[in-house]
């Protein structure tokens, strides 16, 4: 039947394709929803200019498929957001999965049915379908933070935002433009922006800390080499904390302990490098102020260095501690802000008081703008999930079960939703890894454990199990540094959200507990599976 299926995934992007490929692997009926008109996800909607991962594209990409890693061809040490977008519809036309996938079509609500244990699922074209799982691969940073300043709805430029950039080429030659917001999306977008826009303002909350991202060309025996190991590589990286980097040695020195001359040549070795793996020079840097303020004042002394103006240079340097708000990577980002045309508001200086029909009025001047960019993420992590009404048993809404903050069991299910699983959900460490080895372990995970509770089976996060897992990730947290300032992990960034460390720090182990969840007959979790019914 058409309506009828044994699946529901919500989202195509690189976690519902997965998703999708292996349910019907499985021989199961799949319906997925995705809200764009095409494939991609994450990778669809941020087209903003400058866009790439930060992750190097030979580790973000799917392993599951050895002639898939082997047949395509990453051209950069970073891909970009157009590169990434056509890998991802590659995938979808050579495991031919669109014809499972509605485009333009937003899941509106899904509602459990406790007779039947099968979730109807509703979407805002007016499809209304019948489910026994329900899968939300709706992301992790998919739901824009758009916030309203007084007189917004009076500005007569263009708001643009870096998460629902246009489809069509946006020129902003000879353009006077505003940024507000300096996080990865800005920090990758500013350079470039700058480069067309006459006059680019730059409104700055909170200064970020940026490593250079040191892009190249990958040349050809360099990508031979690694499919000649790719799979010692994603092996390598599913024994990590952060699932990637499984070939990096890891770092054997402790920046409190070590000698000046050791920190520095790793440190400048790091720098040297670029990418994200700065952050793993040292082992106590995420763990105590002291060392971690050594790393930090190392970059801010590379922004003094970068920055001709001082007073400038000091506005870019952040204060918080380094990694506590996500690592940026960029190209240019603080020597951007030698040109003419570049000008940096700190807005704890001098706030934005309201949006006018011409521009941006703060405390102090006003600014007109043709274009104002919002770069200012997302609602991280539950979002996605809250945006849509999902009712459990009793009808309880999500939004009211999780007021308190998202709770989940392994970040994968949350009690009172049965036969519910989140890919990369809130309590998983999702974010704070490479987001393709965390989706492809919660997918196959998925599967497996769909196959075990079987058809008309029923399978639930039980209370205690779930209280017990947001203790965990709470005490890993609490032995970090993570905790200790306003970054979007906690929902700072959220006027209003309660404030709860989502992601679970490390890969390696989780992956770990989630095997022996799985071998210990899903512990933690209530199933029910109906007895057969004999002929
Ligand atoms: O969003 P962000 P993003 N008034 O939340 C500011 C991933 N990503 O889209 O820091 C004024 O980081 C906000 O200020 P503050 C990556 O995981 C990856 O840039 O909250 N300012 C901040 O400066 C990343 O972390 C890649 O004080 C306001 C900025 O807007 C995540 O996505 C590329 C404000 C938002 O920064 C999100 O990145 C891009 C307000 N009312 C993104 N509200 C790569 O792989 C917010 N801000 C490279």
């Amino acid at each position: 039947m058409d309506d009828r299926f044994d699946a529901v995934v919500v989202g195509a992007g690189f976690a519902g394709l997965y998703m999708l490929h292996k349910l019907r692997g499985l021989g199961l009926a799949v319906r997925v929803f995705e809200a764009g008109d095409g494939v991609g996800g994450t990778w669809y909607w941020n087209r903003y200019p400058g866009a790439r991962c930060d992750v190097e594209s030979i580790e973000y990409s799917y392993g599951f498929d050895e002639e898939l890693e082997q047949e395509w061809e990453w051209t950069e040490r970073y891909a970009t957001q157009p590169e990434i977008l056509r890998y991802l519809e590659h995938v979808a036309d050579r495991f031919d999965l669109k014809r499972d996938i509605r485009f333009n079509t937003r899941v509106a609500s899904a509602t459990f049915d406790d007779g039947t244990n099968r979730w109807t699922v509703r979407t805002e074209q007016g499809d209304e379908v019948d489910s026994q799982f329900l899968i939300m691969a709706t992301g992790c940073l998919s739901a824009a933070n758009m916030p309203v300043f007084p007189g917004q709805e009076t500005y007569e430029g263009r708001i643009l935002h870096t998460g629902q950039w246009p489809h069509e080429p946006v020129d902003l030659t000879g353009l006077k433009v505003g940024v507000i917001g300096t996080g990865s999306s800005a920090i990758q977008s500013i350079p470039i922006m700058a480069e067309q826009a006459e006059d680019l303002v730059v409104f700055q909350r909170t200064a970020t800390y940026s490593v250079p991202a040191h892009n190249r060309p990958l040349d050809k025996e360099e990508l031979a080499d690694v499919k000649r190991h790719y799979r010692d590589l994603r092996r390598a990286n599913r024994q990590t904390m952060v699932g990637f980097g499984g070939w990096q040695t890891p770092s054997e020195y402790a920046a409190l302990s070590c000698d000046d001359d050791t920190r520095r040549r790793v440190l400048d070795e790091r720098w040297a490098r670029g990418g994200l793996s700065f952050l793993g020079g040292f082992t106590d840097s995420l763990l105590l102020p002291d060392s971690n303020e050594l790393v930090a004042e190392y970059v801010r002394d590379k922004i003094r260095n970068i920055v001709k103006d001082p007073s400038l240079a000091e506005k870019l340097a952040p204060r918080q501690v380094i990694g506590c708000k996500r690592l940026c990577v960029d190209t240019g980002y603080y020597d951007t802000f030698n040109r003419d045309n570049v000008r940096l508001v700190d807005i704890n200086e001098d706030p934005i008081e309201e949006l006018t029909p011409t521009g941006i009025r703060t405390r102090s001047g006003s600014f007109d703008f043709d274009v104002i960019v919002f770069a200012t993420g997302f609602d991280a992590m539950t979002g996605a999930l809250l945006r849509v009404d999902i009712r459990g048993t009793d009808g309880i809404p999500l939004q009211d079960a999780w007021a308190e903050g998202p709770k989940t069991y392994l970040g994968l299910s949350t009690p009172s939703f049965p036969n519910m699983f989140m890919i990369t959900g809130p309590g998983s460490p999702s974010v704070l890894t490479n987001m393709v080895t965390s989706i492809e372990q919660h997918v196959e995970w998925i599967a497996d454990c769909i196959t075990h509770v079987g058809n008309l089976g029923r399978i639930e996060a039980t209370p205690d199990a779930t209280e017990a897992w947001i203790d965990h990730v709470n005490m890993i947290a609490s032995f970090t540094l993570f905790p200790t300032c306003n970054s979007w992990y906690l929902g700072a960034n959220i006027p209003g959200k309660k404030r709860v460390f989502m992601p679970l720090l490390g890969f390696q182990p989780y992956d770990v507990k989630c095997q022996e969840v799985a071998a210990n007959g899903y512990e933690g979790f209530d199933i029910s599976q109906p007895a057969p019914v004999r002929r």
